[in-house]
């Protein structure tokens, strides 16, 4: 199935002044654009063009990094642009992902904490995540285009902490882009669309 760009579920000037336009604009139309279209050609070469975006993901993983690099990079801004929205974060999360977040994780403060301190120590490009893994919600981060998919878990939230991701909007200060994205940006009812799909 060749990769195609989705488009942003919401206007360019949706998530300012936590996210600008021009910091959209470049990231999805050019960036994961890029992913896309390097994607298709690499997958055809590999002869892995019929399959899922999740089973090339699985498969290149280890063994052909370009395909991976660019594949990983489109499962995961695919759900990136669909784990914000206008008017999101907060602390008042959906019933049975408040329940996970304190039976699992010691609580909202601590996952936010620990969260944006996974995204803070992921030195270079990267994500940071939280999954499910055995049943249980983890927090890790990955360099580059890696996700927890490869790691025998499913993803229900990642940030992505490459700078073009947030130099445009907060220069070097990727701390100040994290806490905005939790405390502003997330999309706590796709994560628990996710979290349900894990765990069902
Ligand atoms: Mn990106």
């Amino acid at each position: 199935m060749a990769f195609e760009l989705p488009n942003l579920p919401y206007d360019y000037d949706a998530l300012a002044p936590y996210m600008s336009r021009e910091t959209l604009e470049y990231h999805h139309d050019k960036h994961h654009l890029a992913y896309v279209t390097n994607g298709n050609k690499l997958a055809e070469d590999a002869g892995l063009s019929g399959l899922s975006l999740e089973e090339v993901v699985k498969k290149s993983y280890g063994t052909n990094q370009p395909l991976f690099n660019n594949a990983g990079q489109h499962y995961n801004h695919i759900h990136f642009w669909k784990w914000m929205k206008k008017g999101g974060g907060g602390t008042s999360l959906p019933g049975k992902l408040d329940a996970a977040v304190k039976s699992d994780l010691g609580g909202y403060d601590k996952f936010r904490a620990d969260f944006i301190a996974a995204g803070t120590s992921q030195f270079g490009s990267g994500w940071a995540w939280l999954s499910v893994k055995n049943g249980k919600l983890e927090i890790s981060k990955t360099p580059n285009g890696e996700n927890p998919l490869v790691h025998g878990a499913s993803p229900i939230l990642g940030v992505d902490v490459w700078e073009h991701s947030y130099y445009i909007d907060y220069r070097n200060a990727r701390p100040k882009y994290l806490e905005a994205f939790v405390d502003n940006l997330i999309n706590w009812d796709y994560v628990l669309e996710m979290y349900e799909a894990a765990t069902k």
